[in-house]
């Protein structure tokens, strides 16, 4: 309706303007504000990400609107939870096919999931992203070789990046620091193992790292997640998806063990970022549109969607909503996209497969409000 009214309103001005022989430059789009989302804007929203960002060659997801390079390695895990979650929401057999075609993609684009390849996998969190997602194909779809290949995944990343000695685990092969990037997602993809497989190893290795990130990674006062620890110095930068693999491996050790603390701390985590990270209206960081980051409010969406699923934390709920419907409401109109500053109208030009993906990926997970 609002668009119709605004294509009509484009249309008016249009005429006006040839009448009168003046040629201004066609106005932009303007802010669609104060929208409110629906499970119909979930599903165009995801439409046109496809349309914009998927290669039904390649089966995986371009790094911008361009699509001349296929994204960065660790992001199309991201991008095939999301498929998952779209799944979940449509149980639509086209988005079932999409989750194994985007297995596909990945297959023959990373050397068959060989984890020892080092030019592919050359950071232990890029494979520990794919082993998490590999795990959760696996519970979605019973699929056997997504968890063969997330268990030989962790164990590559395991056995070389876990310090048996101070506890922790390094980011990258050169062990120059134990990053939040590696550290939590290894809970994550530990506690997906351990309800899959039963394997107490994997529940044991889950509370000794996140022991050790609350220790070293973790503000207790304030529930802030650092971005990583050097030689025992913690290195504070703020990042939406830190804070959301740490809510996501508390959440999931809480419900497992039982243990309250789990829950303050995952509730701690989640008000740092809704009251500190956030500004004055609560709407997230925009993060930058380097090093993919694009897609760490992602993340997060699907960590702080477990957080109030799973350990009944609705009072989050409608801070999410705010911040979908902002990010929705300053979509750009014409290609229906997303941008990752939500305050702002999307920008109409060249545009990242990472910077649209959050709010996408948040409108897959969380309900539309009443
Ligand atoms: O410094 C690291 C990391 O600690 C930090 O959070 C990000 C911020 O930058 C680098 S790593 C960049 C990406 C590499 N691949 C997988 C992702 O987990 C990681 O963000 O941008």
């Amino acid at each position: 309706m609002k668009i119709t009214c605004f294509l009509l309103a484009a249309l008016l001005l249009h005429s006006s303007w040839s009448k009168s022989n003046i040629k201004p430059e066609p106005p932009g789009p303007a802010p669609l504000q104060g929208v409110s989302f629906t499970v119909k804007d979930a599903a165009t929203a995801y439409n046109n990400f496809n349309q914009y960002f998927y290669s039904t060659a390649d089966k995986l997801y371009y790094a911008n609107t361009e699509k001349k390079n296929i994204g960065a390695i660790w992001t199309q895990a991201i991008y095939w939870d999301m498929a998952m979650n779209v799944y979940k929401r449509s149980n639509d057999p086209a988005d079932l096919k999409r989750i194994s075609d985007i297995y596909e993609g990945g297959y023959n684009r990373y050397d068959k999931y060989n984890w020892s390849n080092t030019k592919e996998w050359f950071i232990y969190d890029d494979i520990m992203w794919w082993v998490i997602s590999l795990a959760r194909a696996h519970q979605l779809t019973g699929n056997k070789d997504y968890l063969d290949f997330s268990v030989s995944g962790f164990k590559r990343v395991w056995d070389g990046a876990y310090d048996p000695v101070k506890g922790g685990m390094f980011w990258d092969f050169n062990h120059s620091g134990k990053n939040s990037c590696i550290n939590f997602p290894t809970v994550i993809a530990a506690m997906t193992l351990y309800k899959i497989t039963n394997d107490a190893s994997y529940l044991q290795k889950a509370k000794a790292v996140y022991g050790w990130g609350v220790n070293n990674l973790f503000d207790p006062v304030s529930g802030r997640v650092a971005d990583n620890n050097v030689n025992g110095h913690k290195g504070w930068s703020d990042y939406t998806y830190n804070q959301g693999t740490f809510i996501g491996a508390a959440v999931m050790l809480y419900k497992t063990i039982g243990t309250a603390a789990y829950l303050d701390q995952a509730n701690l985590a989640a008000t740092y970022t809704q009251k500190t990270m956030s500004d004055v209206n609560g709407i997230m960081p925009a993060e930058g549109d380097w090093n993919e980051q694009g897609v760490l409010k992602a993340i997060f969406g699907q960590y702080i969607m477990m957080l109030i699923n799973d350990a009944n934390q609705a009072q989050f709920l409608p801070w999410i909503q705010k911040n979908i419907n902002t990010a929705w409401g300053n979509r750009d109109v014409t290609r229906g996209l997303t941008y990752r500053n939500y305050k702002v109208p999307c920008v109409t030009g060249v545009l990242q497969s990472y910077e649209a993906s959050s709010a996408v990926y948040m409108m897959q997970i969380c309900p539309p409000a009443k």
